[in-house]
């Protein structure tokens, strides 16, 4: 099958000749990366976690024989499903399965809950979805049940369960039921897209982000060339892998691309991710800030500790790094530190390996790509003078022209030109390095993981004692920014308290890491001085306000 996936932006025509012509874009699929793998070393480990311990030819195997199963259950070509999955060597499996009938895995995070997969369901009018049973004592099995009931064209919950005996919910089957006997696979076309990422920070109508096989393979090349992975190499994923930034910068893809091993760990905390780090022989592994301050912590305490001597590369992305932990984490760690400044709409920098510590330290690195187009220009659009900060633009051989099915949001993020507004505000040093500033858009960067005000703000709004909400981004010295909610209460005597609002938006069915952190009462909000209260210039006063604090 070869038609274009409706919904999709390609890329216009002249600018795709021009990408293949580069040779970014080379024609092959993932499921092709993985089968020349197999061929060439089958031998060789891809996966381990703590269970498994899958070569090359073994995880080929996996994937088409699930991929048959899944073709079994009627899912072909550009399906869109659900997979909701921890650190675990099977999550390979079911992404190359789904890879490898051209249906489309969208990557949810464990930590979601029924407020952002129904939505990301419904966007995405997912056919099927794959989760575990249960994660970390969290029932995901009535949370996909859940899902099932309100996302319409939901036909299929597969569930991945360390217990044969389980019994599920109707309209729910065991994952391991459908690992077949491989049949044929289809040909694809390797400038299909290939799965659906999440954007940070979606309100509304979620921002599903369509990467063609072609132009994330390319990323995934010039990541696994730049962070210098090979055969020896052993990833470790100790974000969620579903993440852009594990996922392919280089993360596990650009380790399967090099030929090397992937190691999973569902427990990112140093004394869980140092153990495996010795017992896996692990190379390289990224790291959001408030992470990587825990380990450098840990290792700058020393005393009884894993043996971390396998580990070169730590790579720290996804939040500003503070300049401070930036230099101690080299030698914390003993290796060599790069920052890591990307978005799963596309664009990724790099500082590279032999970069002078001062570059390290003090920036978020250059593009990866020499046909990655940059621009920073001031709000109405025009270049900011050399070295001044300005809002960052972005286009080139593996940024989206578009989000899958959301003219609204394309609209807003996308020029006719095709240059995509990232939201950062950024400044350009002499040396082509770029500082990442802050924020022009509305959502909050708490140690990586991105949130929405707006759709925060929604939540409050329903609680019966809160009139009005505003949520805003206040600096925290370990997490980078943390949630602040000001809430007006409906009934001053009786205003709703931190544990009360946690509790409640726990009980509406969000990701924990979008819990408020903190909450202050206020009688009025200010008026912002234009008339009308825009809640944008609402959000910056309150800012402002608690940062003089
Ligand atoms: C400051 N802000 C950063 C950094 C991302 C690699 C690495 C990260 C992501 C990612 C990714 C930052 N310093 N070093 O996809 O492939 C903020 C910016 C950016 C947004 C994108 C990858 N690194 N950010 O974090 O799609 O605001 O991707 O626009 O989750 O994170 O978020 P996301």
């Amino acid at each position: 099958p070869s038609s274009v996936l409706p919904g999709f932006t390609p890329w216009p025509p002249e600018l795709a000749t021009r990408y293949r012509d580069e040779k970014c874009w080379t024609g092959e699929t993932f499921a092709q990366l993985l089968s020349t793998r197999a061929a060439h070393t089958p031998e060789a480990i891809a996966v381990v976690d703590a269970t498994h311990r899958w070569s090359y030819a073994e995880l080929d195997r996996r994937a088409r024989s699930l991929a048959t199963g899944l073709m079994r259950l009627g899912i072909g070509h550009h399906d869109r499903v659900l997979v909701q999955l921890p650190n675990r060597a099977e999550f390979v499996e079911v992404i190359f399965a789904l890879f490898e009938i051209g249906a489309l895995p969208v990557f949810c995070l464990p930590a979601h809950r029924e407020s952002e997969l129904v939505p990301i369901g419904n966007a995405s009018t997912a056919v099927a979805m794959i989760t575990c049973a249960t994660h970390q004592r969290f029932d995901h099995a009535a949370l996909a049940d859940t899902v099932r009931h309100r996302v319409a064209s939901l036909r299929h919950v597969l569930l991945l369960t360390d217990d044969p005996e389980t019994e599920f919910a109707e309209g729910a089957a065991d994952l391991a039921d459908y690992r077949d006997e491989p049949g044929d696979m289809p040909e694809l076309d390797a400038g299909d897209v290939a799965f659906l990422q999440l954007s940070g920070g979606s309100t509304g109508i979620p921002k599903l982000i369509p990467r063609t096989h072609d132009d994330y393979l390319y990323s995934v090349r010039r990541s696994a060339e730049i962070t210098e992975l090979g055969p020896d190499s052993v990833y470790l994923a100790t974000l969620p892998v579903a993440h852009n930034f594990p996922m392919s910068s280089p993360g596990i893809l650009g380790a399967l691309y090099a030929g090397g091993t992937v190691a999973m760990t569902p427990d990112p905390t140093p004394s869980t991710a140092f153990a495996a780090i010795e017992r896996f022989g692990v190379t390289i592994t990224g790291l959001v800030p408030p992470l990587a301050r825990l380990w450098v912590e840990r290792a700058e305490k020393g005393g009884e500790m894993p043996d971390l001597s396998s580990l070169q590369v730590v790579q720290v992305g996804g939040a500003r790094c503070p300049d401070e932990l930036a230099r101690r984490a080299g030698p914390a760690l003993g290796v060599t530190l790069q920052q890591v400044f990307g978005m799963a709409e596309g664009l990724v920098c790099y500082t590279r390996l032999d970069d002078p510590i001062d570059v390290v330290v003090a920036t978020q690195g250059r593009p990866m790509s020499e046909l990655d187009r940059i621009k920073i220009v001031d709000d109405e659009g025009a270049e900011v003078a050399p070295g001044a900060d300005g809002n960052l633009k972005t286009q080139g051989p593996y940024t989206i022209r578009g989000y899958y099915d959301n003219p609204e949001a394309n609209t807003r993020s996308f020029d006719a030109d095709g240059w995509y507004s990232t939201g950062d505000i950024v400044a350009l040093r002499p040396d082509g390095n770029l500082v990442v500033k802050g924020r022009a858009g509305d959502w909050i960067n708490r140690g990586g993981e991105k949130v929405s005000a707006e759709e925060l703000e929604a939540h409050l709004l329903e609680h019966p004692g809160i009139r009005d909400a505003v949520i805003v981004g206040t600096p925290d010295p370990v997490l980078g920014q943390r949630i602040c909610a000001f809430v007006q209460p409906v009934d001053p005597a009786t205003p709703p308290t931190l544990t009360t609002v946690r509790s409640f938006v726990r009980g509406r069915g969000i990701a924990a890491w979008k819990m408020p952190d903190a909450v202050v009462t206020i009688d009025e909000f200010p008026e912002t001085g234009v008339g009308k209260t825009s809640r944008r210039d609402l959000r910056r006063l309150l800012a402002e306000g608690q940062r003089a604090q």
